[in-house]
């Protein structure tokens, strides 16, 4: 099970399942060190549902080596501080030093990233599901083609087909609490006077536990995530209860009334963790390998960071598979430890007391994937 041997005069290939941030991450790094690389997406359009997003140092250099980081800083901004308020009063302003830090509307992140990806000529099939792969280097479409390959990625998110058809032995855990994510207009005039372009988390756990993070993404978008606990259904419900939310966040009530005109979806946190991410030829990236709880904000950095590291082993390597065993045993703890901060943050609330961003908790945001190996 060479790439060299098989494929002498030919480039290595290979095939991805999902065209989410990760699958296109990795498509990109792959062809730039030379492979062939077709990316299926289940979906009919390339697009990203949902909010906003934060993107911190360590996903941003790797942003910077796909070619997708002159849109990304283009389309994003860098908020002067990120407060905590608990219980109407502010307890902390964090800033990060020497750690960059952007939020942003997913649209314009995913944006970015197709088009590096495009720009690095990798091919992208739509209406394309995969149904299962083979560690011997395949994939199954839902058309019932299969398509061989030098190395198969699942990036096909946290219901990832690739996973579950090949065993992946997995735990799951819930949380107790969940959010409702929406993009709402920044209504700044309205808010009145104070400081609206930081991001704000606002905590309350009394008289009930509901917490908005306020996330301005660019002078037009806000990015408001509303958590409640999954066993409070007036809190959880989609549209979003405004009457209920007001008078919990009076200081926020026009950015409410917009957001209550909204569908939305609540979602509950969830962690996967994975015995492995590898198997033979395929290996697992971004959700599909370690879905995580969003408190630190960093489950898209963490599988772009997987997806370039992973793209740099492989390459260029005599035994493919044993540089993805190599792989995720180097670049696994840091991932491993982010998830156990996050399902932390999730079960205490504690990032209601305000500067838990601390060294420690930001260590994912600080590791540089790109830098020795790169
Ligand atoms: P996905 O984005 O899920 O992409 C998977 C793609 O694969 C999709 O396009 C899907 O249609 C496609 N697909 C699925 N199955 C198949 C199949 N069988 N065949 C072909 N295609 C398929 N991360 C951050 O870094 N910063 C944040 O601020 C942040 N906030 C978050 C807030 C919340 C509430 C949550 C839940 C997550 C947050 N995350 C954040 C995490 C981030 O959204 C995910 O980690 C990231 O989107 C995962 O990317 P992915 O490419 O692995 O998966
Ligand atoms: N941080 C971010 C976020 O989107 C959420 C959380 C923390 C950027 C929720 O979606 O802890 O809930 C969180």
């Amino acid at each position: 099970p060479q790439v060299q041997s098989s494929t002498k005069a030919k480039a290595p290939h290979a095939e991805i399942a999902g065209a989410g941030y990760v699958g296109l991450t990795a498509a990109t790094a792959l062809r730039q060190r030379g492979w062939t690389v077709r990316v299926h997406e289940k979906s009919p359009e390339l697009r990203q549902f949902g909010a906003g997003i934060f993107l911190w140092e360590n996903g941003l250099r790797v942003l910077e080596k796909t070619g997708a980081a002159a849109d990304v800083f283009a389309n994003s901004v860098q908020p002067p501080v990120y407060e905590t308020r608990f219980q109407h009063k502010t307890v902390s302003k964090e800033t990060f030093g020497p750690i960059r830090w952007r939020t942003m509307t997913r649209q314009n992140l995913y944006s970015a990233v197709l088009e590096a990806a495009r720009r690095a000529g990798v091919e992208i099939v739509v209406n394309s599901e995969v149904v299962s792969a083979d560690p011997e280097g395949a994939i199954q479409l839902a058309s019932g083609e299969v398509l061989k390959a030098d190395l198969v990625l699942g990036a096909d998110g946290v219901g990832s087909k690739v996973r579950d058809s090949l065993g992946f032995k997995q735990t799951r855990t819930k949380s107790r609490d969940g959010i409702t994510r929406l993009l709402v207009p920044r209504k700044k005039a309205e808010l009145g006077p104070g400081e609206w372009d930081n991001v704000i988390d606002f905590w309350n756990l009394e008289p009930r536990v509901l917490r908005i993070l306020y996330v301005p993404c660019d002078e037009k978008n806000l990015y408001v995530a509303f958590m409640a606990p999954r066993e409070d259904t007036q809190g959880s419900r989609v549209p979003l209860d405004g009457d209920l939310w007001a008078e919990n966040f009076p200081e926020l009530r026009p950015v409410i009334e917009e957001a209550a005109k909204l569908a939305g979806r609540y979602d509950g946190y969830e962690t996967t963790v994975l015995e492995k991410w590898t198997t033979g030829k395929v290996a697992l990236i971004g959700d599909a390998a370690n879905a995580m709880c969003p408190a630190l904000a960093q489950g898209a950095g963490c599988g772009m960071m997987n997806a370039y590291s992973l793209a740099v082993a492989v390459s260029g390597a005599q035994d493919l598979e044993k540089a993805l065993r190599d792989w995720q045993e180097r670049e696994r703890p840091t991932t491993d430890r982010c998830q156990e901060r996050s399902a932390y943050f999730a079960a205490s609330r504690s990032m209601s007391k305000g500067n838990q961003f601390t060294p420690t908790m930001l260590e994912t945001a600080m590791y540089d994937v790109t830098g020795s190996r790169g």
